[in-house]
């Protein structure tokens, strides 16, 4: 099987892309070709997924995967979204967008906290989309942050059919019902239905 090269700069990503896809081999992109990845500049999850998995294909001959992804929250017409990282600000930690959320939900007295993950995916080889999907996991933003895993707005998401949060949930049991997760699994049964060991 080849190896995928994921344009992420997001060492939590990887990790969870690693488990999500296993036996499928994950590389992590080098320290010298983060630069490469663009800014993302585009109006939806699934453009800024494509413009990222496009820049490494320019250099990289085999599988690219990419995926943009954010939290929306439907009070705030879908807030954070495509600016979940950069919330609070370029070069925002998770805790100053957490705090900002919180206290945007606060300060308006919003009381319907429902919220999604959204997780675009694209796998590029060659400069072709050769897949792309769009996955989401539903649920409620809580009054207050809660556990220690996960990253970015874990600690704050509840997931439909579920008391904890994201952070309190053990991996399998995120991998099962997060965003990302789905998308993975789509992913996975698209390389199982087109044999792609073989693709070259
Ligand atoms: P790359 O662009 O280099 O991949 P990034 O962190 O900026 O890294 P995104 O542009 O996809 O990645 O932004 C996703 C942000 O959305 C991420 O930084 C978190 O704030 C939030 N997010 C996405 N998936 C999440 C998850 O599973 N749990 C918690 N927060 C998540």
């Amino acid at each position: 099987m080849q190896k995928i090269l994921l344009a992420t700069s997001n060492r939590h990503k990887y990790l969870e892309f690693s488990r999500l896809l296993y036996p499928l081999t994950l590389e992590a992109l080098p320290e010298d070709l983060k630069r490469l990845l663009p800014n993302e500049t585009a109006k939806s999850y699934r453009d800024n997924a494509k413009l990222k998995g496009m820049a490494l294909s320019e250099i990289y001959e085999g599988f690219v995967l990419a995926d943009d992804s954010g939290l929306e929250v439907f009070s705030l017409h879908g807030e954070p979204g495509i600016f979940s990282s950069r919330y609070a600000g370029e070069g925002s930690s998770a805790q100053e967008n957490i705090d900002k959320l919180l206290k945007n939900l606060q300060s308006k007295n919003i009381t319907d906290r429902r919220a999604r993950f959204v997780c675009a995916l694209v796998l590029v080889k060659k400069k072709k989309v050769l897949f792309e999907t769009t996955a989401f996991c539903y649920g409620i933003i809580a009054d207050r942050q809660k556990g220690g895993g996960g990253f970015g707005y874990d600690p704050i998401f509840i997931p439909e059919g579920y008391s904890l949060t994201m952070a309190e949930l053990d991996e399998k049991q995120k991998d099962l019902v997060s965003h990302r997760g789905k998308a993975c699994q789509e992913l996975k049964a698209f390389f199982l239905e087109n044999r792609m060991e073989g693709h070259s």
